[in-house]
């Protein structure tokens, strides 16, 4: 059994939103089409509550780009972005979402952040992906989505860790680039990690 796992398609991470990624638009239409080959879909939601502690605005005198130690762990600070229950945080209007089966909701305690769709960043509370899709008998996954450096980059890794059979579809992703090589590098330390990094007309057998 194999899933999509369509990550962080929200209006904040689009162009105009508040933590706008390159191009982030072009891959909604990418991604109607791909939920079609797929049986079961999952989401995530980056959903974060106003006190985030990865909000440079609740660093005094830091600004985003900057990087702080958060609780023990090494934090970049971005903009507000993706504030529960805001239209930041809400999907994309034209992404068709009627098949996704369950959402998962990331970076919720304000303490810790969390870019994998599977666990925090320091992977000890799990968000309940990974055993609603064993649930399921998924062995493989299909990581889509925002963004490739950050998000789709740890979920991929985790998915590995977890024992998944794990394929990225690298243009149905785009990357923040705070670095212009970093989606690169990303894909790199991705494959060395035992990840299928594809693109959309390779998957035309499956
Ligand atoms: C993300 C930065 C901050 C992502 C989330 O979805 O890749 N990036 N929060
Ligand atoms: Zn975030």
């Amino acid at each position: 059994m194999k899933a999509l796992i369509l990550v962080d398609i929200q209006n904040d991470f689009l162009p105009g939103g508040a933590l706008a990624v390159p191009e982030g638009d072009q891959i909604i239409p990418i991604l109607n089409q791909l939920q079609k080959k797929f049986d079961l879909v999952v989401a995530t939601k980056d959903w974060h509550p106003t006190n985030h502690g990865s909000f440079a605005s609740n660093h005094p005198g830091r600004k985003p780009g900057e990087v702080v130690d958060l609780n023990g762990l090494q934090q970049i600070l971005w903009q507000d972005h993706c504030v529960q229950n805001t239209r930041g945080s809400e999907f994309a209007p034209s992404l068709d979402a009627s098949k996704i089966a369950r959402t998962f909701f990331k970076g919720t305690d304000p303490k810790i952040d969390s870019y994998s769709t599977f666990f925090d960043n320091a992977q000890r509370k799990s968000t309940g992906m990974e055993n609603f899709l064993k649930g399921k008998g998924v062995k493989e996954v299909y990581i889509a989505g925002l963004a490739t450096d950050y998000c789709v980059k740890y979920s991929a890794l985790d998915a590995i860790r977890l024992g998944f059979d794990v394929t990225v579809i690298i243009d149905a992703c785009r990357g923040v680039n705070l670095k212009p090589d970093d989606s690169d590098k990303a894909l790199e330390e991705m494959k060395q990690a035992g990840v299928r990094i594809v693109k959309v007309k390779d998957l035309s057998k499956i």
